[in-house]
């Protein structure tokens, strides 16, 4: 649904930095910018060249192109200053509100498109579909669904009565008619920090009864906003790009884990945010176990608010030392990339106010200013110093690299590949209308567009099998992991209770269920990637031959693109909370509550296989059914690709007219000399580089 704008339309482009070191870092993103801009001059080139069918999949390579917009997701601890960094990334002090209740669990993506004019802003926020709601509302969430099958009361209960009051309050802020607002859309051509703040922002009515109506207004929707998409014009960005706010995992209320797993699942690269002065600590668990999921060269770590350290020169090493520590201990990432900063001083950078820097900070500043500072940024003006100790240009680099190397280049490459196809095709296609090849013409297009179909049927189906083959080995393998998992579990139980009896509180860790898991998922997906790797090998053969056995020599020229498996995603999932997590509270309750060792074992049994019932599922139907589809769509854009391709040439043996009007003169040398031009020029930008073909 659209709604027209109700509140006026302030120039918010106005607000942003204006800094040339905002840049900084950038540079890896600014090369890759030109490469993509040659590119596109390239296909535009070829556009005027090509006939109508070759045009078509030239276009769906064009629109491919425009449509890639790398994405970064800020994750992260509850108030570690994820949004304010966000901001500060965008250039632009205040963009979106900070100090967010922990009830909203809003994903917010900033799209931001390199330029300086001001362009049309706008906004949408989608609302929560109704069975999420209801799940909200008739369980609880999350933690309502553990908190019923654990049984548990105690302090359980009064986080569930908390939940009960929040939904209560919702449902009166948002008044009578809430229900119809379900599963909406809602659209404007600008935003500004009001309506933000409707959408995304509760405001501090929230715990109290008596709020005047101004602030009740202020978060009408915010209870039930599920994503809001803001897109907006950065003139430091050399490429377009989408920031993603996450609402932070450690909240008491684990209203927003799902939330962000679900983010994380659809993108590559993870900033995880900390604050320096709790840098993962025991609390953290579901974030810890979320970067565990995750390879390293998809994470880097921003610690945050090192302003607030008294000595960050030497705390800093510290607490590197630690985090690495902890996630070894993990067995997640311990290689990752680390950065330290502050986005309270890039924000004072942005905002233009160094001198309202509050003194502690100026203090830290100066000390960790000892350290840092290196001779080729000694001459700065002191704003860029800062900007530099912020953090913010190191961070910028990292994330530049990450997006050139893991999204941009196997992108660019693809793209440039196929376009060579196509160019050559269109160069087989003008031979053939001038040369008229008829005796070497052994199919008709009737039967040629039959034979592509059944090749394509035949590939396709071939796929889903070896996929289907690799997924059932799988999903025996993680099911027998599973099991396993619960049998050693009760044994230990069970042993524990002979041992000790039941006054005992008995705990046991998942970390080897998830280990193993993640074990098999990553067998699995680099079986897949690789059966799917031959598979195309295969297709790309079939389709070859099929060229020479429709229009003979005419077609030696063409360079078949090979289609590529994406690097497939990480197993997420695995990271969401389960009851065996908690090895306090209410495991404790849940532990007092159960008496005779039967009914333990019988109930342990029952509660974990329940727990971890959602995250199997999702490890071993949805996401490999998702991979499936990921890998029978690059087959099918192939195909496509080439029957467009079959049918230019197709077209111009049949096209008599066309022969007279293109006749071997200059023009059609000249025409043939501009193909090979563009072919030459797309061919450097669809090879590997020189040093990662060597690698
Ligand atoms: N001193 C200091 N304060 C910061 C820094 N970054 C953020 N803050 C402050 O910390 C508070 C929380 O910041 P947010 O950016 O809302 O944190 P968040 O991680 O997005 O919080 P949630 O989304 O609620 O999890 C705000 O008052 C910020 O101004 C920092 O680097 N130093
Ligand atoms: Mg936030």
């Amino acid at each position: 649904m659209n709604i027209a704008a109700q509140f006026p339309s302030p120039d918010l482009t106005g607000f942003q930095s204006q800094r040339d070191s905002l840049k900084a870092g950038l540079e890896p993103l600014a090369a890759f910018a030109e490469r993509v801009e040659r590119v596109e001059q390239a296909m535009e080139a070829l556009e005027e060249l090509t006939g109508d069918s070759a045009k078509r999949s030239l276009a769906r390579l064009q629109r491919e192109l425009k449509e890639f917009e790398p994405a970064v997701t800020f994750l992260g601890q509850v108030k570690s200053g994820k949004t304010t960094l966000v901001n500060a990334m965008a250039g632009w002090a205040d963009l979106l509100p900070t100090d967010v209740n922990p009830w909203t669990s809003v994903v917010t993506s900033l799209h931001l498109t390199p330029g300086s004019q001001a362009r049309e802003i706008s906004a949408r926020f989608q609302l929560m579909k109704e069975e999420e709601w209801d799940r909200l509302v008739q369980k609880g969430g999350r933690l309502g669904e553990l908190a019923n099958r654990a049984g548990a009361g105690g302090e359980l209960d009064t986080i569930r009565k908390q939940i009960e009051t929040l939904r209560e309050k919702s449902r009166r802020r948002l008044g009578k008619k809430f229900e119809l607002l379900l599963g909406q859309e809602h659209e404007y051509g600008y935003f500004d920090k009001n309506l933000l703040e409707r959408y995304i922002c509760l405001g501090d009515d929230f715990f109290e009864d008596d709020a005047p109506a101004e602030a009740e207004n202020q978060g009408r929707f915010a209870d039930i906003t599920r994503s809001a998409d803001l897109y907006l014009s950065s003139r430091a960005k050399p490429f377009r790009m989408c920031l993603r706010d996450t609402p932070g995992v450690n909240d008491t209320f684990m209203m927003r884990e799902q939330v962000t797993i679900n983010a994380v699942r659809s993108s590559r690269i993870c900033v995880v945010v900390l604050s320096a002065h709790q840098a993962l600590t025991s609390i953290d668990m579901a974030l810890i176990r979320m970067i565990s999921s995750l390879k390293s060269r998809d994470v880097v770590i921003f610690v945050n608010r090192i302003d607030e350290l008294k000595d960050p020169s030497n705390q800093i090493p510290e607490i590197e030392k630690n985090i690495r520590e902890v996630l070894t201990k993990q067995d997640g990432p311990d290689d990752a990339r680390i950065i330290f900063g502050s986005a309270y001083w890039a924000n004072k950078v942005l905002s233009d106010n160094i001198e309202g820097m509050a003194e502690t900070s100026a203090t830290s500043l100066l000390n960790w200013a000892e350290k840092e500072l290196d001779a080729a940024i000694s001459d700065y003006p002191p704003i860029d110093m800062i900007w530099h100790l912020s953090g913010l240009p190191k961070l910028q680099e990292i994330i530049s690299e990450r997006i050139v190397t893991t999204l941009g280049e196997p992108k660019l490459r693809k793209i440039a590949a196929s376009a060579v196809t196509i160019a050559s095709g269109q160069q087989a296609a003008n031979k053939v209308r001038i040369e008229g090849d008829a005796s070497c013409r052994s199919l008709s297009m009737h039967e040629i567009r039959g034979e592509l179909a059944a090749l394509a049927n035949h590939h396709t189906e071939a796929l889903a099998q070896e996929i289907g083959t690799i997924t059932e080995s799988y999903q025996s393998r993680a099911d027998r992991a599973h099991n396993n998992f619960i049998d050693r579990a009760v044994h230990s139980l069970v042993k524990h209770l002979e041992d000790s009896g039941d006054t005992k509180v008995w705990s046991y860790s998942p970390t080897g269920l998830r280990m193993l898991l993640r074990s098999a998922y990553s067998v699995f997906a680099s079986r897949a990637q690789n059966t799917a790797n031959k598979r195309y090998e295969a297709a790309v053969v079939d389709v070859a031959e099929l060229y020479f056995k429709a229009f003979g020599n005419a077609v030696e020229g063409i360079q078949l693109s090979v289609p590529e498996a994406q690097d497939l995603p990480a197993p997420v999932t695995i990271a969401q909370t389960i009851a065996l997590d908690f090895n306090d509270g209410w495991w404790v309750s849940w532990w007092r509550r159960t008496r005779g060792y039967k009914a333990f074992a019988k109930q342990f049994h029952s509660l974990i296989s329940a727990e971890t019932e959602d995250f199997m599922e999702q490890l071993k139907s949805v996401q490999t059914a998702e991979i499936l589809a990921q890998l029978q769509s690059t087959l099918a854009a192939f195909i496509d690709q080439n029957r467009d391709i079959m049918f230019e040439i197709g077209g111009a043996l049949g096209d008599k007219d066309g022969v007279q009007r293109m006749c071997w003169g200059a023009e059609e040398a000249d025409r043939a000399a501009r193909i090979d031009e563009i072919v030459d020029n797309l061919q450097t930008h669809s090879l590997l580089p020189e040093t990662e073909a060597a690698a």
